[in-house]
């Protein structure tokens, strides 16, 4: 059985991604130290309902399926615990029916990073940390692999703003330069729009260092902004479900606007709305991990993926919502409000992104019948939904 290590396994992905390959077969391993839930108190910004601590929702997932996802409570910046993952000496599981060490890793989901482009600019402080945790927790699992475990596949989760909005068409992941009349490949040129992005590039270099000097197998997947909330997996207990989070730190767009929607709070449209990004549904985040688990890098390649399967304008999902919106009953509202992000509003915008698709996955597009699904969940939940948290301005 090839067992799965997920770090960062209690965030939006981290959680479902654990279900997904526990009820496929696999042994599975989470790692968290619950940043999330504490900037949420620390911030008091909430998600649209609570959700279980990672041990209990291990332990209802084994009462509903029979199956075992370990649990492991801790900070992956500490290069000992990421270790230990490795090694399974002084390894703590918060949760597990057996609590023994079974084997390293075959394939690690790094998903252990701060997420928020916004959080990463509230102050200096939010910054350094975002720019300590995700290069500390990429370099301990960059070196453990190395020292321990160098058959381990790595899947590190990438962003599409590492590319920024260049005015020429995108590659997934590499460019080939013809320079003088010499010729190479090399990442695309990449120009992060935030601390959190900047980030995220520095970590793919990180990562590429090590494929380069080590033979490291890392496959790293550019995606793009993420909606929805159901997956398979969620069906079988509602307690399952991932968190849901609408406030202006921590979510993203499409699960904003449906939000705002619900609660009559006109759609945040930043500027003039024409930023266009590629998106996807969280079912489609699961599919693209799981053919890139099963479609390893070889060693010393860096393999990038771009994983988005549609695009968008700002304005053109604001449509969509009103649209969707208006037709279950709401009045919905569009407000551009002054944008408090420093970013392109009108760009060219032409990314590929056929890899993932060539190698299985099948598109969720974003229509209004998916987009009512959404809406029908968030309404059920719309009395306990708070304005206050919507919007407040965190500038560049
Ligand atoms: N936007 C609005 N109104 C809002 C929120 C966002 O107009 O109320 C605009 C933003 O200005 C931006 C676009 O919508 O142009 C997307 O914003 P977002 O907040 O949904 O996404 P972003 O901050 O870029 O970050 C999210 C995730 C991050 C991931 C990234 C993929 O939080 O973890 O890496 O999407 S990407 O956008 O491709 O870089």
């Amino acid at each position: 059985m090839s067992h799965v290590l997920i770090l960062g396994g209690d965030g939006y992905l981290g959680w479902p991604t654990a279900m997904y390959f526990s009820a496929r077969g696999y042994e599975v391993t989470v790692v968290d130290n619950y940043f999330r839930r504490h900037v949420s108190d620390e911030l008091d910004i909430g998600t649209l309902y609570p959700v279980p601590t990672l041990v209990q929702r291990a332990s209802i997932w084994h009462q509903k399926t029979g199956y075992e996802i370990k649990v492991v409570i801790g900070d992956l910046s500490d290069p000992e615990l990421m270790r230990s993952l490795f090694t399974g000496k002084d390894l703590n599981y918060q949760w597990a029916i057996a609590k023994n060490f079974t084997a390293p890793p075959h394939t690690v989901v790094h998903y252990a990073e701060q997420p928020s482009a916004p959080y990463s600019l509230m102050n200096y402080k939010t910054a350094n940390f975002t720019l300590s945790n995700n290069l500390l927790v990429t370099n301990n699992l960059m070196f453990a692999i190395k020292d321990l475990s160098p058959d381990t596949h790595v899947i590190k989760l990438g962003t599409m703003g590492e590319y920024g909005t260049p005015n020429i068409d995108i590659e997934e992941g590499w460019l080939d330069i013809t320079h003088k009349g010499r010729s190479d490949r090399f990442l695309f040129p990449r120009q992060g729009g935030s601390i959190y992005h900047t980030s995220k590039v520095m970590d793919t270099d990180l990562l590429w260092f090590g494929c380069r000097i080590w033979d490291l197998k890392v496959t790293d997947l550019m995606q793009g902004p993420v909606y929805g909330i159901e997956t398979e997996e969620s069906d079988i207990d509602e307690r399952l479900k991932t968190r849901f989070g609408y406030d202006e730190l921590f979510g993203t767009i499409v699960n904003r606007f449906i939000t705002q929607a619900v609660i009559d709070y006109p759609l945040t449209v930043y500027g003039g709305g024409e930023q266009t990004r590629g998106y996807l549904n969280i079912k489609d985040a699961l599919q693209c991990i799981h053919v890139a688990e099963q479609n390893q890098a070889k060693p010393g390649e860096l393999n990038i993926y771009n994983q988005i399967m549609e695009t968008f304008t700002v304005n053109q999902l604001a449509e969509l919502t009103q649209q969707v919106g208006q037709e279950l009953g709401y009045d919905v509202k569009i407000n551009s409000i002054q944008n408090p992000r420093i970013e392109k509003e009108e760009h060219y915008y032409n990314p590929s992104y056929q890899g993932l698709m060539e190698l299985g996955v099948k598109p969720h597009y974003l229509t209004k019948d998916s987009m009512k699904e959404i809406f029908k969940i968030v309404s059920q939940y719309k009395s306990k939904i708070r304005k206050d948290v919507v919007f407040t301005g965190v500038k560049w």
